[in-house]
């Protein structure tokens, strides 16, 4: 599991421990961006005490899909045949995890969704809802995508799922990036499922989200949906010319 941290220290601790409990079997890497709060020496003494805790030292805040691309890489480095996604902030419970887990025994990519029948979200402020709910409506639609959580950032990649795309053609860096990933994964054509889950606003800690990142990932979604759509008006008549 990769945990990307910025200026978690009141966070990384507690959800780190409740992830070793929760799940035993996974290990665990904390992906910190040089935390000026030193998220990043908790960590390396969390990691002192189980073998089954790694830290990952980035020299500062570079985002949040840079982290997790490093993440990846060290990963898949080291022969993992499935890497999970988790926010430090307690949003995420590290005890719906044996359930993404298990959908991952028969999909390549598992989303832990705040919008599927089943999942529940605690103390959001309204403007947190709406931007959530219009943000993955706009999402779905504008990339035809059979997602209803496609920013949300609780999730499992098979190994085959990440081989799959091309990650090194990823260059978002806040929601968008979840999205972008959701979306090379659809068109790649591997198997997604969703599993509903309990998403909680962050109790301690500041939030990193900033008008810059909703607008990065509006600005994303459209360019692809454009992208997408010229693609099949330039496919069309090639199709149509192949039908007898
Ligand atoms: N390494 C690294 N982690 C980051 C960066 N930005 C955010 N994170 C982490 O990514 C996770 C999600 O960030 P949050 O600030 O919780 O963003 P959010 O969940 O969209 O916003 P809230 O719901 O308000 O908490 C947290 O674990 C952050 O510490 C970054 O630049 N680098
Ligand atoms: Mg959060």
């Amino acid at each position: 599991m990769v945990i990307p941290t910025y200026n978690e220290a009141d966070n990384v601790r507690h959800v780190v421990a409740r992830v070793r409990a929760a799940a035993p079997a996974v290990d665990v890497l904390v992906a910190d961006d040089n935390s000026p709060d030193g998220t990043g020496g908790i960590a390396d003494a969390l990691a002192g005490v189980d073998t089954q805790v790694h830290v990952l030292h980035r020299p500062g805040k570079d985002g949040l899909g840079a982290a997790y691309l490093a993440g990846f890489a060290w990963a898949r480095e080291r022969g993992y045949d499935a890497v999970v996604e988790m926010d430090a902030d307690g949003s995420h419970a590290p005890e719906d995890l044996p359930a993404l887990l298990h959908a991952a025994r028969d999909a390549d990519v598992v989303i832990g969704s705040r919008w599927t029948r089943g999942a529940r979200v605690l103390n959001w402020p309204w403007r947190r809802l709406l931007l959530s709910r219009v943000g993955n409506l706009y999402a779905r639609v504008a990339l035809g995508m059979p997602v209803s959580d496609a920013t949300g950032g609780y999730r499992v990649y098979r190994s085959a799922a990440l081989d799959a795309i091309d990650l090194g053609s990823v260059r978002s860096q806040g929601y968008a990036f979840q999205v972008e990933l959701s979306r090379l994964a659809h068109r790649a054509g591997v198997r997604i499922v969703e599993v509903p889950i309990t998403f909680a606003e962050r109790e301690h800690g500041d939030s990193k989200m900033s008008p810059l990142i909703v607008a990065e990932a509006l600005w994303r979604v459209t360019r692809w949906g454009v992208r997408d759509r010229r693609a099949a008006v330039r496919g069309r008549p090639r199709a149509l010319a192949r039908w007898p």
